[in-house]
């Protein structure tokens, strides 16, 4: 491989996809392919690449589905006639929180993957619970309750792991699996995140969980990096041996299987980074360096995150993880359910089916809605702790009304999400100076314009708006520099020739202020509902 040439693969395993990003060493995206789930994949019959149990609470994925994706990812990638000799390293991004049950025996069909079958067709018997529980899953409240006692109550949990017990954290999915699926737990060989999982996959091996991702199970001590006897204990018995270790984020995982390279044609030198969350990579991925530095992405979910010196977790909101390129700081989190989809399920039903529509419909209604508040809850919700799922709208004098005209749908939909993400995160630590816009409706002038009114801040967004994708490009070549370098390599040193972004919307004061003045209203109405 030429010094010169060399390109580096950012993967990101998302709810609904498996998207490949290529950038080259001078941070240049070349090249990008996906695969949708529920399109190109249909055989597994997944909405948003999911499915939903009937008790309504239940979420799950098939985990054998992520591997097809990646069969048919490597394929589009050699169709397009991609150089995968070049590529020096790989390192990717998961969905967090999901868990993968290997049974035993799984390391040894890892390992002895060969070309001429698909990956799918070797690893299909390999797992020991198949379906994979996601973060959209909120069954397990049971387990936060025992995990919280155990230990000495919300805050305890938050102090120790970063995040009080949630539902969709892996430690608590792991205690439900034990306790309701007791078989498929004790033939566990080794319990992965998806992260972890997809990297494996590359690997041909089981590799360690990194510590940023691994932050998201209430499993780790955040401060030390390493299991917490306790939590593991309170959670099932033999636990910590199915885990394996937890790693700095810019770790070697190993070096690709030798199925990719006679697959596709990867080089022996080609290393493979440790995959981390989507939530860490995208931290990487729009290079949020200072305190203040915050980004709000756009996705599935919603998540307002930033870099933090030091961790102060709280038991009522947000989460602290361990910062993926930085193995001395922290990241702030808080994250939102209900996105994308609840967005689009009210310009559906409410504004004409189009953005266009949509965009129009906020035009024709002032900031603030005139005091109309409504939460539109299609998933029990993480922020605010909405578990019951319904609309509720409310007037200026806060009276529960049964519907709105359809323009005040369209604009409380969206203000109602900007205002708890500027509540709960502010109750974290983060206060934005600006804020980096991501995600799919990062590219929504009218949306990013009410952020940046919202918050009173100016909104910026990147040329790319896979960030997640973008952040495991960065990743890739940071732990290839810490590999090459055998020391760490300082982030902005890796990153300092990145594109400038570009600034995509500016506060408007009369807006803000509107905000700022709705804002005990909306705390109240909240309060009424939690
Ligand atoms: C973060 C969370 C979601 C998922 C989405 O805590 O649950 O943002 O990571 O992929």
């Amino acid at each position: 491989m030429q010094e010169n040439d060399m390109l580096f693969l950012g993967l990101d395993s998302s709810t609904q996809s498996l998207k490949a990003i290529v950038m080259d060493q001078g941070l240049k995206v070349v090249y990008t392919a996906s695969v949708n789930f529920d399109t190109d994949l249909p055989e597994f019959g997944t909405e948003g690449g999911v499915h939903h149990g009937p008790d309504g609470l239940t979420v799950t994925s098939p985990t054998i589905m992520w591997v097809a994706a990646l069969d048919l990812l490597l394929k589009k990638m050699a169709e397009d006639r991609f150089d995968f000799a070049k590529v020096a390293a790989v390192s990717g991004s998961g969905q967090q929180h999901g868990s993968v049950y290997l049974k035993k025996g799984g390391i040894k069909a890892l390992n002895g993957l060969t070309a001429g079958n698909s990956l799918r067709s070797q690893l299909e018997e390999c797992f020991s619970i198949p379906d994979s529980p996601i973060w959209m899953d909120s069954s397990t409240g049971q387990q936060c309750k025992m995990l919280e006692s155990a230990l000495g109550g919300a805050q305890a949990v938050a102090d120790l792991t970063g995040s009080r017990a949630y539902e969709r954290f892996t430690g608590n999915q792991i205690a439900k699996m034990f306790q309701t699926k007791r078989q498929g737990y004790e033939d566990s060989e080794r319990i992965l995140l998806v992260s972890s999982f997809m990297a494996s996959l590359l690997v041909g091996d089981y590799v360690p969980i990194d510590a940023s991702d691994g932050s998201g199970m209430n499993l780790m001590d955040l401060r030390s990096k390493t299991w917490n006897r306790q939590a593991i204990d309170a959670t099932a018995p033999g636990l910590e041996q199915k885990l394996g270790q937890i790693v700095p984020s810019h770790s070697v995982a190993g070096p690709i299987h030798s199925y990719y390279r006679d697959l596709c044609g990867f080089t022996r030198d080609c290393l493979v980074i440790c995959f981390s969350g989507d939530n860490p990579n995208s931290l990487a991925g729009l290079r949020l360096q200072r305190a203040g530095d915050i980004a709000i992405s756009l996705g599935t979910s919603d998540t307002m995150f930033g870099s933090l010196a030091s961790p102060t977790p709280s038991a009522s909101e947000g989460h602290i993880f361990a910062n993926p390129v930085d193995p001395n700081g922290y990241m702030a989190m808080v994250c939102q359910k209900n996105g994308s989809l609840t967005r689009e399920r009210v310009r559906d039903e409410f504004a004409g089916g189009t953005w266009d529509a949509f965009d129009k419909a906020l035009a024709r209604t002032p900031a603030g809605n005139n005091g109309n508040v409504g939460f539109y809850i299609d998933e029990p919700e993480i922020t605010p702790p909405l578990l019951q799922t319904g609309v509720f709208r409310f007037d200026a004098s806060g009276t529960r009304l049964d519907s709105f005209a359809p323009d005040l749908d369209a604009r409380a939909v969206v203000e109602s999400q900007f205002l708890s993400l500027l509540v709960h995160g502010s109750n974290i630590g983060l206060k934005p100076a600006g804020i980096l816009a991501t995600g799919g409706a990062s590219t929504n002038k009218s949306i990013t314009t009410i952020m940046s009114n919202v918050f009173g801040v100016p909104v910026y967004a990147g040329e790319q708006p896979d960030s997640a994708a973008l952040g495991a490009c960065y990743r890739a070549l940071h732990g290839w520099q810490c590999n090459a370098a055998q020391a760490f390599v300082p982030f902005a040193d890796t990153v300092k020739g990145a594109p400038k972004i570009q600034q995509v919307a500016t506060p408007n004061a009369a807006a803000h202020a509107a905000y700022s003045a709705m804002l005990d209203h909306y705390r109240a109405l909240e309060g009424s509902l939690v």
